[in-house]
């Protein structure tokens, strides 16, 4: 039988026997931290913190936030425990906003970060003679190489298409025979439409799951993508500065992200306070990078909103799971003091059996925010009824009210009238930043 766990040691390990790993782990982080970057030995005399006054995990609320900005204001490499020389990748954010952060691996950070994409790959059920076929762009980028190393690691066969093109990874998906499809989820539900214009039966694609992340995506989304592609879609999260995709990934149960806690220590905080919150709560999610030597980041504030889930889990695995990520503290849009994130937008539109092509437009007229939804009708929804038109437009609005409590202008456009997007999806336009 093919295995379920890739390494159940860890995967599946008694809270005792991780408690202690991650104990000894962070013991370890810490000392280096200390000897080896100067921003975080400031950071530790500033507070009085020497690295023998962390004994155990739980002193880890000891210890300082690290921000996004602490690793612009160190541009390129300042936070780096070890010399060039140990370093053998080099990863990159983006940067569409500002400075990009720079992230680099040892050997050893490769190894770790390839055993998460490889827990990945074989909790959504991929096997040894798999074609892994990833749609991740490659390059600075960690989804498209991140993908590629788990995919080779656990023997299967990985297809480096990389993203864009649609028309040829159909192409790919039909003639190769990909099993699995990785990609990000907004990218799946584009390829799934254009095989249902170009008229490829999906279900007779040797395709049955995908592993879908680096944006936040509703229940209703993957409903959609299932339903499109005919397979099972998984979740995965993570970010370059903690490794990359991989961080967490979801099992059969499709219920929650179980978490790499052997090498990415867990918290969730009141981003207000940053008093750590109880399970079950949502607030930010905070990474402590406990068996990593290029870039050990503690305590790394994500501004990612999520909650852990402890209970236990049918698949068997015990790692702490991280509820979906409803999006980050820096996409909330707070209307009219409502706070809502595009996700929950999203997740409305979805169960009303739309698709989830939308473009959210907000502004201010006379001091007050206002928020507009552009729906995509779909190629059966389509009316050319003025009147039915509105009366949609008006029951969206109105499930949006109820479900969320804003008051938003709702507007049906013609099919296809919306971008599509072949990385993370870009859904909203904020004109009152302007
Ligand atoms: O997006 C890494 C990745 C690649 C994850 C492929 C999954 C699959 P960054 O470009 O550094 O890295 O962006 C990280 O993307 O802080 C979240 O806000 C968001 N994100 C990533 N995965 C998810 C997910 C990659 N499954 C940022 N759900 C993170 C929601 C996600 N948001």
């Amino acid at each position: 039988m093919e295995r379920q766990y890739f390494q159940p040691e860890y995967e599946c390990a008694d809270r005792e026997v991780l408690r202690d790993i991650q104990s000894k782990r962070l013991q370890e982080l810490v000392k280096r931290c200390y000897e080896k970057i100067p921003f975080y030995r400031k950071k530790l005399d500033e507070m009085g913190i020497k690295p023998e006054d962390i004994k155990s995990i739980d002193d880890i609320s000891k210890l300082p936030f690290t921000y996004k900005d602490d690793l612009r204001d160190n541009y390129p490499f300042g936070l780096f425990a070890v010399d060039k020389d140990e370093i053998i990748r080099i990863h990159a954010s983006s940067g569409t906003t500002g400075t990009p952060t720079v992230v680099g691996y040892t050997v050893h950070d490769l190894e770790t970060w390839t055993n998460g994409t490889a827990r990945a790959l074989i909790a959504a059920g991929a096997k040894k003679d798999d074609f892994i076929h990833i749609s991740y762009g490659y390059g600075l980028f960690t989804g498209g190489l991140g993908l590629h190393y788990g995919a080779e690691r656990i023997g299967a066969t990985a297809i480096p298409v990389s993203s864009g093109n649609t028309a040829r990874q159909i192409q790919i998906l039909q003639d190769f025979g990909s099993d699995i499809l990785c990609c990000t989820p907004s990218y799946a539900a584009h390829i799934g439409e254009v095989c249902r214009d170009m008229g490829v039966d999906t279900s007779k694609l040797p395709l049955r799951a995908g592993i879908f992340g680096a944006e936040p995506w509703s229940e209703g989304m993957r409903e959609q993508i299932e339903r499109l592609l005919n397979i099972k879609a998984y979740d995965i999260y993570g970010l370059s500065e903690i490794a990359g995709p991989g961080v967490a990934y979801e099992c059969c149960e499709q219920n929650g992200m179980h978490i790499c806690e052997d090498y990415f220590y867990p918290e969730v905080i009141d981003p207000d306070t940053g008093e750590v919150l109880p399970d079950g709560e949502y607030g930010e999610l905070v990474f402590t990078c406990i068996g990593k030597e290029a870039l050990p980041l503690m305590r790394y504030r994500t501004r990612d909103i999520s909650m852990l889930i402890r209970e236990k889990c049918a698949c068997g695995r015990t790692a702490v799971r991280m509820a979906k990520p409803r999006g980050r503290t820096d996409d909330m849009l707070i209307i009219r003091g409502v706070n809502v994130f595009p996700s929950q937008i999203e997740y409305v539109l979805t169960k009303l059996g739309m698709e989830p092509n939308y473009l959210i437009v907000v502004d201010r007229v006379n001091n007050l925010d206002t928020i507009e939804v552009q729906v995509e009708m779909s190629q059966s929804s389509f009316s050319d009824s003025v009147k039915e038109i509105e009366a949609k437009e008006r029951m969206i609005a109105s499930e949006l009210h109820s479900a969320l409590n804003i008051s938003a202008k709702v507007k049906l456009v013609e099919h296809k009238s919306l971008a599509r997007f072949e990385g993370k999806a870009k859904r909203v336009i904020d004109n009152r930043k302007i």
